[in-house]
């Protein structure tokens, strides 16, 4: 097949998924052309079946806002037109859908039946469509859509929730390379943050309210008053000024490090013994499941789709959002001695294999079947 693929093409979860799609889908032997305004950040191993076609918007002294939606809508046109492709897959509903929607509406007057799928990963429902500037276009689009997923059961129900579509909604989840984080192991020393074998803590985000990053530097708080323990914050964005705060109130500055932004997590995950994932909402928490296959276990809230991967008493423990004291008091619980951890750890990595790539990618080739 040939496959058009529309993401951001930054950290965000979404841009992580439809560029592990699109490369596995490549991997498999389909032709993939990645559309969008810079190159995927995952988007390293060249094949010859695998295209970049970059979306440039000019600058023009009117636009106080470049109108990147109709660029790409013409450049989508262009793609399908010249690459022949048989579907567009759009990940994130503002602005992709629309622009595949309007795409394929001036191909149909050239005689051009191009389908579009759109998947809907969670802030484009949970934030943007309670929002009433946007929830007309992110209804029409998910109505217009010739198939519709999403990344788990929890957003399917958002999706009815907030929107009055009827439309059938695909659940198919958020995948992983198991192998990629199993051999990562042994390129990170766990001695570089932990020289007297503290247990280590991490959070991977992009540290926006949503993630809710000040519960993890309070649950390490506590945890780290009980056993000796670091906390490494993988990641950046809005609340990284607020964090620095909190630290050095709670006088824990030595014990926690801030690693920025890192392309490959798998490296860094393979030296953590716990994950923690407090955030307000999520729809899927790729993040979490990524830990998991580093076989790392997770403390989580049980928020959105999250109970959908992370197993109580399982692969981790799951809380109220906001419930610090539990989120420690359950850390401790999987850190308290070497036989327990390693359990645990087991237990992730068992976990994370249900969603592995080779099981999941199927279900998005029969839909891709299914609609051309
Ligand atoms: O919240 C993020 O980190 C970014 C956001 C995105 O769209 O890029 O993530 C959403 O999609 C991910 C991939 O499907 C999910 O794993 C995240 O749970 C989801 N974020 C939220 O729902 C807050």
């Amino acid at each position: 097949m040939k496959i058009g693929i529309v993401c951001y093409p930054t950290y965000g979860g979404s841009g992580v998924v439809a560029t592990e799609l699109g490369k596995a889908l490549a991997a498999k032997g389909h032709e993939v052309h990645f559309i969008t305004y810079s190159m995927p950040v995952r988007f390293v191993d060249y094949t010859p079946n695998l295209f970049f076609h970059e979306v440039v918007v000019s600058d023009y002294p009117l636009f106080d806002y470049p109108p990147y939606e109709l660029v790409l809508a013409s450049k989508l046109v262009d793609v399908v037109k010249y690459e022949k492709l048989d579907l567009l897959h759009v990940h994130y509903a503002i602005p992709h859908a629309s622009a595949a929607y309007m795409a394929k509406q001036i191909l149909a007057t050239k005689g051009i039946n191009i389908p579009f799928i759109t998947t809907l990963h969670g802030t484009d429902i949970t934030l943007l469509g309670k929002d009433e500037s946007f929830e007309p276009v992110i209804s029409f689009v998910i109505d217009q859509s010739d198939a519709v997923t999403a990344v788990s059961s929890s957003l399917k129900e958002d999706t009815y929730r907030f929107f009055a579509t009827k439309k059938e909604i695909h659940v198919i989840p958020n995948f992983i390379d198991i192998d990629l984080y199993q051999n990562a192991r042994g390129t990170f020393s766990k001695e570089t943050y932990a020289p007297n074998g503290e247990r280590i803590l991490m959070h991977i985000s992009n540290f926006r309210p949503v993630k809710r990053v000040e519960d993890v530097v309070k649950i390490f708080s506590e945890v780290s008053k009980q056993i000796p323990a670091k906390l490494l914050l993988v990641g950046d964005g809005p609340e990284r000024h607020k964090l620095e705060m909190l630290c050095r109130e709670m006088d824990i500055c030595d014990k926690v490090r801030f690693l920025g932004k890192m392309k490959a997590t798998e490296q860094i995950l393979s030296i953590a013994d716990l994950f923690i994932l407090p955030s307000e909402t999520e729809s899927f928490g790729l993040a979490a499941l990524e830990a998991m296959a580093a076989g790392v276990p997770v403390i989580s809230s049980n928020t959105g789709g999250i109970p959908e991967i992370n197993i109580q008493g399982y692969s981790g423990y799951l809380s109220n959002v906001g419930d610090v004291s539990d989120m420690a008091r359950n850390a401790l619980l999987i850190l308290k001695d070497d036989e327990t951890l390693k359990q645990f750890k087991e237990n992730a990595l068992g976990q994370a294999k249900i969603f592995s790539i080779e099981k999941i990618l199927p279900l998005y080739e029969e839909l891709y079947e299914k609609v051309m």
